[in-house]
Order: C-alpha cells, then structure tokens, then sequence
C-alpha cells in the first residue's frame, strides 16, 4: 500500500515544483545559446520545472508559447520579446488568466505597464553610449571626418533601438563623426558577413569605422573585411557589443578592436524572482544587470575569467 501518514499519502506533503514557461527568441547569437544555457542549468539548481520553447526569432511562435503555457496553467511566464511591439493582446490574457510575467533580456512597448510584472536585462541606451565614447576618445586628434558604417541588430528589437540611439547620442558631439551607411544584420554571423560586403562594394576604402550591435555580425563582418583584402581593426576600427568568447578570440588575433558586455547570464537571477513571486513577495519593476568594456589589450588577461 502507499506510504500513508496521518491518512494522507506522502507525495501531498512534498512541495508542488513551481513551473515556469520560458518563450526564448531563438539561436541566433553565442550570446543567445550563453542565455539559454543560463536560464535551463538555474531551472535546474533551483528545482523549477522549465517548459522551454525556442521561437526560431519569429514573433508569431513567442506569442503561440505563451498561450500555450496560459492553457497549461504554468505558475509564471517568462520571455524574451523578440521585438519591441505587438505583445498586447496575449499579455493581456496572461493576466486575465492570473499569471504573472517576467521579461528577460529585452523589453517590450506596452502602454499598460501592470502587464508584466518585472523586466530583468541590460541597459542598452548605455551600452550604445559606451562605444561611443570609446570611439570620440580613441579618434579625438583624428583632424579629417571620420566615416562609420553601422550593423543594426534585429529590427524593432530594444537591443537595436536603444544601441543606436546611445551610439548617435555620444557622437552627435562631433560633426566628424558621420554614419554613411546603416543596415540590419539581424545579430547573425551570416548576415553581418553579407550587409559588410555590400557596404565594401558601395564606399570601399571610405570605410574608417564599423559599429555592430553584437560581437556575431562583428565576426562575421570580419570575415567579409579580410577577403576584401584590408586589415580587421587596422584599416577599419572595429566596435562590438556582447563580449562573448568569440570577440574575446578576435581581439587576441588583434582583428577586434573593442567588446561592449552585455552579459546573458540572466538564469539564476530568473530563477530567484519566480521563486520569491510564488512566496508572494513583490519584484522590483526594473532589474539591471551591470556590466563593462574590454579593449582588445585587456583581453589576453581578461579571457580565462570569462563565463560565456
Ligand atoms: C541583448 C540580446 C541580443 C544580443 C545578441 O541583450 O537581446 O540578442 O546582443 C542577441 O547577440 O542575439
């Protein structure tokens, strides 16, 4: 017979597993595949049971996964907004269903903020501001105008909204500074290879300066400058944001100039707000995760200390 106490079978007095259903964009980045590792192992350590569900960067799959994590009557949602708009309607029967939501990474453009209930990620406005002003300080004798090409992140995403409006905040200073060209490379290798091609083939040696909004498209931009014949971040400086492995790689083969962090190693700080949401405690709205810059001479010495 099972294992009775008191009249009550056992299993009543173990503690019900919180769920969380987890909507993540895709695998698009290093950064991307360092967050989902993140957030999976901390489910694991902190006994949550995940339902995880990958969107392949499609809009339409994240809101399919959080209905279906309402109909499955998950304890709390999580996610990842892949863009900023559009999230309405399905947070709004997130709430009419009672559960809570956290977003992690990006935010999203809703009027009624009572729709998630936490927003846990980076401060990109700052971290677009950082590489500009490691660029103004590193050009500030350059006399002549100084031509920046730009590798735009996922259209309509936080990410690369806020990294170009912090970037052009900080350079605006100085007319020297003009972006002669600006297209998305939707974060990927692939594409930032292909858009830098493009952009060697229309100004070619004009090219002093390229910004990309993550260290992928930088890498793979890097590729399209070397067959191009010229020097990664000799002939063209090169500014990332990320600061994953692969950037640390490029700046020791002295092809990266300069890595902006935005770490992705949201996971345990997830998990611990699920845990205090189901013990009733209230999140605050807004969790920052803080972070630095790596030239390319610190990152011999930085890299065996680096997580992701
Ligand atoms: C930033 C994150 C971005 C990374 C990219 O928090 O949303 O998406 O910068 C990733 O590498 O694809």
């Amino acid at each position: 017979a099972a294992a009775m106490a008191g009249g009550l079978p056992l299993g009543a007095f173990a503690q019900k597993k919180v769920v969380l259903g987890f909507s993540q964009i895709g695998a698009e980045s290093e950064w991307r595949t360092a967050n989902t590792e993140s957030i999976k192992s901390a489910a694991k350590e902190h006994g949550i049971e995940l339902k995880f569900s990958d969107a392949q960067q499609k809009q339409e799959n994240q809101i399919k996964a959080i209905r279906s994590f309402i109909a499955q009557r998950v304890d709390v949602i999580a996610f990842s907004p892949v863009v900023e708009s559009g999230w309405e309607t399905v947070l709004r029967e997130a709430k009419a269903a009672k559960i809570p939501v956290i977003l992690t990474d990006r935010a999203v453009n809703v009027k009624d903020d009572s729709l998630w209930v936490s927003f846990m990620g980076s401060d990109f406005l700052e971290e677009g501001r950082k590489a500009g002003r490691w660029l103004t300080e590193k050009m500030k004798d350059v006399k002549g105008e100084v031509h920046i090409v730009e590798l735009q992140g996922t259209v309509g995403s936080a990410p690369a909204i806020d990294r170009k409006r912090g970037f052009e905040e900080i350079i605006k200073a100085d007319p020297k500074f003009k972006i002669i060209r600006s297209q998305t490379g939707d974060f990927t290798r692939a594409k930032g290879k292909e858009v830098m091609e493009a952009f060697l083939k229309a100004e070619g040696k004009k090219i002093n300066v390229l910004y990309a909004h993550n260290d992928d498209m930088a890498i793979g931009a890097i590729q399209a400058i070397e067959e191009a014949g010229l020097k990664p971040a000799k002939d063209i400086v090169i500014i990332s944001i990320d600061a994953v492995k692969g950037a640390f790689e490029a700046m020791m083969a002295g092809k990266l100039n300069v890595t902006v962090e935005c770490s992705p190693l949201l996971g345990p700080q997830l998990m611990q707000a699920v845990k205090d949401l189901k013990a009733g405690k209230t999140l605050p709205k807004r969790i920052v995760t803080e972070e630095g810059i790596f030239p390319m001479e610190v990152a011999a010495k930085e890299f065996p200390k680096r997580k992701y």
